[in-house]
């Protein structure tokens, strides 16, 4: 998709547990409004998510995973097409089989958290579908990442690893220019420890692909707006600062922002848009 500004792509999580929004769009319905309503707001991209990642959570089996995203993302991408603007469908996936399936579907981009680490066929796969793909940093799954946070600089070391999970891919007949790279702010990095992963965003960007962010909600967003006592504030009232996220990354150059209040974020963008234009 194009890059003249920075995309927004709203979270359509059909998942009873997410940490953020878990139960609220767990049925093909209540997803695929959910995921109009965001397109309305302004969203560039829809990310379909069968499967939660907070910490702790455990894997679902395969055919759950692909009952919950198929449907919402059949209808999504039906809408999108009828669209006058640009916009498009993800699958928030770590398995091969469900990218491939969701590709046919309608998806565009594949979006693994693992980066192809969960699954060996997942470079295989996105090869052989051609779409965007987004290489998230990541150590292991959900229920153990919280014991890999160990690092020996940790904007070196995302930097890295990505760089070396870019290199499988490239081996593995992913073409360049269907490569994003995300940081994995809140995988196997706790609270404070995200802060320069974002702030020195530009170490990732130097490796020559573009970036997707995804601070959205998260819990060291809660840490920084907390009240006197310390207490993190509630997932739903991080939207704020996760707007102030969209604004900085945005002006940083990022190629998205992925959230999920998507209008504060579309016009955060246009704010930043506007600033770097003015330069
Ligand atoms: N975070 C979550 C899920 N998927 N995908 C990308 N590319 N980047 C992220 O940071 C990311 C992701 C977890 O958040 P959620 O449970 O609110 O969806």
């Amino acid at each position: 998709m194009g890059f003249d500004r920075t995309l927004v792509m709203g979270i359509v999580n059909v998942t009873p547990d997410s940490f953020s929004d878990g139960g609220r769009w767990a049925t093909t319905e209540a997803a695929v409004q959910r995921g109009l309503r965001l397109l309305a707001e302004g969203a560039d991209i829809l990310d379909v998510g069968g499967e939660s990642t907070r910490p702790g959570a455990d894997r679902v089996p395969v055919e759950e995973e692909l009952a919950r995203v198929l449907p919402v993302i059949e209808q999504l991408a039906a809408a999108c097409a009828g669209l006058d603007r640009p916009a498009t469908v993800s699958v928030d996936t770590m398995r091969a089989a469900v990218a491939v399936q969701a590709a046919q579907a309608g998806a565009s981009i594949i979006n693994d958290v693992s980066g192809g680490l969960a699954d060996p066929n997942m470079a295989e796969a996105a090869a052989q579908t051609g779409a965007t793909y987004v290489a998230m940093h990541w150590r292991g799954h959900s229920n153990i990442m919280d014991d890999l946070e160990c690092y020996d600089s940790i904007v070196a070391d995302v930097r890295s690893e990505l760089a070396s999970r870019v290199d499988a891919l490239l081996a593995a007949g992913v073409r360049r220019d269907q490569i994003v790279l995300d940081p994995g702010l809140g995988f196997a990095k706790a609270g404070e420890a995200n802060w320069p992963v974002l702030a020195q965003m530009e170490s990732l960007q130097s490796l020559g692909f573009p970036v997707l962010i995804g601070a959205s909600r998260k819990r060291f967003l809660g840490m920084v707006v907390a009240g006197p006592d310390g207490t993190p504030v509630a997932p739903a009232q991080r939207d704020d600062a996760t707007a102030a996220v969209t604004a900085l990354a945005a002006a940083q150059g990022a190629w998205g922002v992925r959230v999920h209040e998507v209008k504060a974020s579309v016009d955060a963008v246009k704010v930043a848009r506007a600033w770097r234009q003015a330069r």
